[in-house]
């Protein structure tokens, strides 16, 4: 059984990251990775971005290159098990309490020899709330090192600004701010089964693969249920209702000073955060190896 030690929980709350290894097993890292397998199989027909696949530029049936499952939670159950794996409900809420939703989930694969970076940004700018009790978790089905593009945090940037992620009056779903650098960035290494967390407003992002090993990442989305998103879409109570894992939902938001931008008006190209981020004038991760 996982815990967070009382030091753990004091790092994550200082410095908005935190990695942890053997979280998953080795039979449940090979069940994902075998699904994950059968997925990029079936990417083989596919050849437009749809609702579950967002495909690398240089895929083709022949050689597929799939960079993003959507929503896995939907696609299959081995992933919707991982989402309420016992050993991670307990760590997140330790983090943001025992009422749990969740706001999207996907996989990111990265595979080897070309996968694609994300650019550095804070998933705050892409879904306020009404208070930051949001994390991610990056369940690593690979070794992840700086060599095959794994996730690089900021620290004690949660504490910090909202950073620009507009661009040309739209949102661009990466820092736009052409003064900004990375500073002080740090990867977080992990082995197969272990799992990255980082809080909403931390920044991050990662380089590409040009390693021949891939990185695939599966990512979970958490929120205390008393955080609210600013912007509900269409059904809100089913959405929001729908989307609780663990304890019970709430109509009595929880409000907090925290500082928002909406991601509005909406990106030029939509999707997918890879899509986002197309256009971008100042990357800084496609350019060069990520250095430390
Ligand atoms: O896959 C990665 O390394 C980063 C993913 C990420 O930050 C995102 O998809 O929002």
């Amino acid at each position: 059984m996982t815990m967070l030690t009382p030091q753990q929980i004091e790092s994550y709350r200082a410095e908005g990251y935190l990695g942890i290894e053997n979280v998953f097993s080795s039979a449940e890292v090979e069940e994902l990775r075998r699904v994950t397998d059968e997925f990029v199989e079936k990417s083989r027909s596919v050849t437009v971005n749809d609702a579950v696949f967002d495909l690398e530029p240089t895929h083709t049936p022949t050689n597929p290159r799939l960079r993003r499952l959507k929503d896995p939670i939907k696609q299959h159950p081995a992933y919707r098990r991982a989402i309420v794996n016992p050993n991670l409900l307990r760590i997140v809420s330790q983090l943001i309490g025992p009422d749990l939703t969740t706001n999207g989930n996907k996989l990111n694969l990265k595979l080897a020899d070309g996968g694609s970076p994300v650019e550095w940004h804070q998933d705050w700018a892409f879904y306020p709330h009404t208070n930051d009790d949001l994390l991610a978790v990056g369940v690593a089905m690979d070794d992840s090192s700086l060599e095959n593009g794994c996730l690089m945090v900021i620290p004690r940037s949660h504490r910090g600004p909202l950073l620009d992620h507009h661009q040309d009056g739209g949102f661009i779903g990466a820092v736009s701010d052409p003064d900004f650098a990375p500073h002080g960035a740090i990867p977080i290494t992990l082995k197969a089964g272990g799992v990255s967390i980082h809080h909403a407003r931390t920044l991050h992002g990662s380089a590409p693969n040009r390693s021949p090993r891939a990185r695939r990442l599966l990512l979970f989305q958490y929120c205390a249920a008393d955080a609210w998103p600013l912007l509900p879409g269409d059904h809100p109570w089913e959405t929001y209702a729908g989307s609780v894992l663990q304890g019970k939902p709430t109509n009595r938001p929880r409000l907090t000073d925290v500082p928002v931008r909406l991601p509005l008006p909406p990106a030029k190209h939509g999707g997918s955060i890879y899509e986002n981020q197309r256009g971008l004038k100042r990357a800084l991760f496609s350019a060069e190896p990520a250095k430390m």
